[in-house]
């Protein structure tokens, strides 16, 4: 049955784990296990012992960043479990390989990472990685697309929808803490005061805002196109130079496809505002500021690239029936179609990406990127940024019918 495990109960826990013990080497008594989770719900582990190592991540039955007054379900570590074994399938080598897993203690046991680091924290020192983009679009591409219609038939579909169905009270989170708090008074809303405080009165009585980000709500509630991992921001991803791996898919359930894409993008915009904030010489901002907003174009086009790819090789969904297209008119008509569809994804990841932005400066949970810039006045400048682009984003969509004019929208903004 569920108890939180402490540094004792989990050595001995692992300790009656044979397949485990031999991954660590060594007697249990030598072990090091330090807790080392930094994130906002669950407690994570690292245990080396003389052969290896391993991550241990247990869920807590509440929100660790708030505490005991907000009551989680357990059953987060069950999808997670489920989310990683079907990315590591699909996508083989971009996630981390799961040793053991118990539903009753919401555990899971990993492969160590070594010596990948959180990417935020890689981007606010300012490094670039040049295996990112062929990466994560490879990863975003095919979890996407074989787990969506294009892909599966109708009955597979509704199968992977119902599995991940159970994971609504993190979708409740979603819904909450990113499209709907930081446009009303919340009383876990926080900004960078006083410099943000107009803003924030701003962002409650802009209609149109609120128009744009309930529309985003309602897709991200009613539009099951996929297995989504569902928090593919920075954090949720470790990087070395020439490895990337894409950890922590709790969120992970049906959902709309550009939450996924415009949580990289947007979070990638916020390492660019805010790494006029962070101290570094100016060739190395320069060259560090260019790198991202090229990462932000590739991303968009190598997924769309691969993505469609797919499409045109591996259909075999009950979506766009092929017997509907036939000989040369039919395929041209169809191609015509799949760019239609790549557009509006691109449209959909674009508002997404904004809405992401708008939680991260106004609503409860903030990102170190913003957080790190000591001097609040400068944070607020940086912040500042993020939101005028995020804002146009989102409710001028429209005015974005390529990635470079985000980018451009970017640069234009970075000395605003
Ligand atoms: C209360 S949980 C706050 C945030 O942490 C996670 O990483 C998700 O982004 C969630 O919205
Ligand atoms: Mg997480």
């Amino acid at each position: 049955s569920y108890r939180i495990l402490h540094e004792a109960d989990l050595r001995d826990y692992l300790a009656g784990r044979p397949k485990l013990v031999a991954a660590l080497g060594g007697g249990p008594d030598e072990w090091s296990i330090t807790e080392v989770g930094d994130g906002n719900l669950n407690l994570v582990f690292i245990v080396k012992g003389a052969l290896g190592g391993v991550a241990v991540k247990q869920a807590l039955p509440y929100v660790r960043l708030v505490g005991e007054s907000w009551p989680l379900p357990l059953s987060r570590a069950h999808y997670e479990y489920l989310a990683l074994t079907r990315q590591a399938q699909l996508a083989p080598g971009l996630v981390p390989t799961v040793l053991h897993h118990n539903d009753a203690l919401a555990l899971t046991v990993m492969e160590l990472l070594e010596p990948h680091i959180i990417m935020r924290k890689g981007l606010i020192a300012g490094t670039q990685y040049s295996r990112f983009v062929d990466d994560i679009t490879t990863f975003m591409a095919r979890t996407l697309f074989f787990t969506s219609d294009l892909a599966l038939t109708a009955a597979e579909k509704k199968e992977g929808i119902a599995a991940f169905a159970g994971n609504h009270a993190l979708c409740k989170i979603t819904e909450d803490l990113i499209f709907t708090d930081p446009y009303r008074v919340a009383e876990q809303n926080r900004w960078t005061a006083p410099y943000l405080d107009a803003t924030a009165a701003g962002l409650r009585d802009d209609m149109e805002l609120h128009v744009a980000i309930s529309r985003l709500k309602l897709k991200f509630m009613a539009s099951p196109e996929a297995l989504i991992h569902g928090d593919l921001h920075t954090g949720s991803i470790m990087v070395t130079d020439s490895q990337t791996q894409v950890i922590d898919p709790e969120f992970a359930f049906y959902g709309p496809m550009g939450f996924d894409v415009g949580a990289v993008i947007a979070n990638l915009l916020m390492a660019y505002f805010a790494s006029s904030g962070h101290e570094r010489s100016p060739d190395e901002r320069r060259a560090f500021e260019g790198w991202v907003l090229e990462t932000v174009e590739q991303v968009w086009t190598e997924f769309a690239r691969k993505f469609l790819e797919l499409w045109r090789k591996d259909a075999a969904g009950d979506a766009y029936p092929v017997s509907l297209f036939p000989g040369e008119k039919g395929a041209a008509r169809l191609e015509a179609e799949r760019q239609a569809y790549m557009q509006r994804l691109l449209g959909d990841t674009v508002g997404f990406a904004a809405a992401k932005t708008i939680r991260r400066i106004f609503g409860l949970a903030h990102n170190i990127d913003f957080e790190l810039i000591e001097d609040p006045h400068k944070r607020a400048v940086s912040e500042a940024r993020a939101v005028r682009l995020a804002r146009a984003m989102m409710v001028e969509t429209g005015a974005f019918p390529a990635i470079a004019d985000v980018t451009s929208a970017a640069r234009k903004l970075r000395d605003w």
